[in-house]
């Protein structure tokens, strides 16, 4: 949060809150819901470089006229597991609200389904996309391009995005099993969020416009770019997002979209994929039990902390304290709000 002081309100309030900003600045009803409670999850669950922070954000790339708030998605239904989606270059979460039911029940006859949302502009952190499949005993698995500002490995100028993978899931007698992941060294969230609070960005996370090593995050925005995370091995990981969420989905590649004819647009405007599979189709049909198996055993061998331990440990705190919200954070969302 960049407010050293914040407040807690009720998660239903802030989602109101948030839905009253997006409808007053250029979504429709619907799809102002759907953002205000992706927010204001990421927010709940101390997501902060997908939280809040992201609503000045979806405003100035709405008032530019580069994303459409009141987007229709067009859902195909084209093979027994395969569903399509045109966001109709409106947000993505609104097309996979639209998508899920069908995409569900695709995926608990044949098994598996995939969904593939093109034309779409996503802002947010993935993981609110996969964990609600687990919590139905699915596993889901998703990715997301985004714009130009990691170099891949061996290249001298940036050409991937950030490029998310989010997974889930279920676990026996515990929460989903949920990791979320750019493939880059860090969010491009999280670089502005550290040059925002003057603090420096770990080494080895990013380049100046020079294409020299930097620790100071205002180098990478200003000119410079990110690294994948853990050299080649990221780098290719990065690649199979750009080929899954643009090449298979019909979505643009993070390079291949341009939003300087737009100020203020700032979403990434390409496609996201996302697989699901009903374990209940595999042998021995006994997934989340042996899902718990391999919890019990990571913890066994001295695993104290497992991915998404510290969202459903601050969702809790969340459920019982309120959400926090830095408090110069709050009252611009409620100047925002009107
Ligand atoms: P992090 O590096 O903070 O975390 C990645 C994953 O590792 C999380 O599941 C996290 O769990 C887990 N984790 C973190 N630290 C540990 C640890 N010490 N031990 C075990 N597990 C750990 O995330 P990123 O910076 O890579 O990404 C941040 C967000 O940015 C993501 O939500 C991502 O979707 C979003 N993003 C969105 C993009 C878009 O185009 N929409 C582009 C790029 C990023 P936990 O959550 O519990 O901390
Ligand atoms: O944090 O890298 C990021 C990001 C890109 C698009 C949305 N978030």
């Amino acid at each position: 949060m960049s407010d050293a002081i914040s407040q807690t309100l009720p998660f239903a309030e802030l989602v109101q809150l948030l839905q009253q900003i997006f409808q007053r600045h250029g979504a429709s009803p619907g799809v102002a819901q759907v953002l205000a409670h992706n927010c204001a999850t990421a927010q709940r669950d101390g997501a902060h470089s997908h939280g809040v922070f992201r609503v000045p954000g979806y405003i100035s790339s709405m008032a530019s006229g580069w994303v459409d708030g009141t987007a229709v998605p067009v859902v195909e239904d084209v093979a027994s597991g395969f569903v399509r989606v045109d966001a109709g270059n409106g947000f993505a979460q609104p097309a996979l609200a639209a998508a899920r039911p069908l995409l569900v029940s695709k995926a608990r006859e044949a098994g598996i389904a995939v969904l593939a949302i093109r034309n779409s502009h996503h802002f947010a952190a993935l993981w609110p996309d996969v964990e609600p499949f687990a919590r139905e005993g699915l596993v889901a698995l998703s990715v997301v391009n985004s714009m130009t500002c990691v170099v891949p490995q061996g290249g001298q100028k940036p050409l991937f995005g950030t490029n998310p993978i989010a997974f889930s899931a279920p676990c026996e007698g515990h929460d989903p099993i949920v990791f979320d992941m750019a493939t880059s060294a860090l969010a491009h969230g999280d670089v502005q969020i550290a040059a925002r609070q003057g603090e420096t960005v770990p080494e080895g996370s990013g380049v100046d416009r020079h294409g020299q090593p930097t620790t100071d995050p205002k180098a990478i925005l200003d000119g410079g770019a990110l690294l994948p995370f853990g050299g080649h091995k990221g780098s290719a990981l990065s690649m199979m997002v750009e080929l899954l969420a643009a090449a298979l989905t019909g979505g643009n590649f993070s390079f291949g979209f341009n939003w300087s004819g737009h100020p203020g647009a700032q979403t990434p405007w390409t496609g996201q994929l996302i697989i699901v599979i009903d374990p209940a189709k595999a042998a021995g049909n006994d997934f989340a039990a042996r899902s718990r198996e391999l919890v019990e055993r990571m913890q066994q061998v001295g695993v104290t902390r497992m991915a998404g331990d510290r969202r459903y440990r601050t969702r809790a705190k969340a459920e019982v304290e309120g959400v926090q919200v830095g408090r110069e954070e709050l009252s611009r969302l409620r100047a925002l709000a009107g």
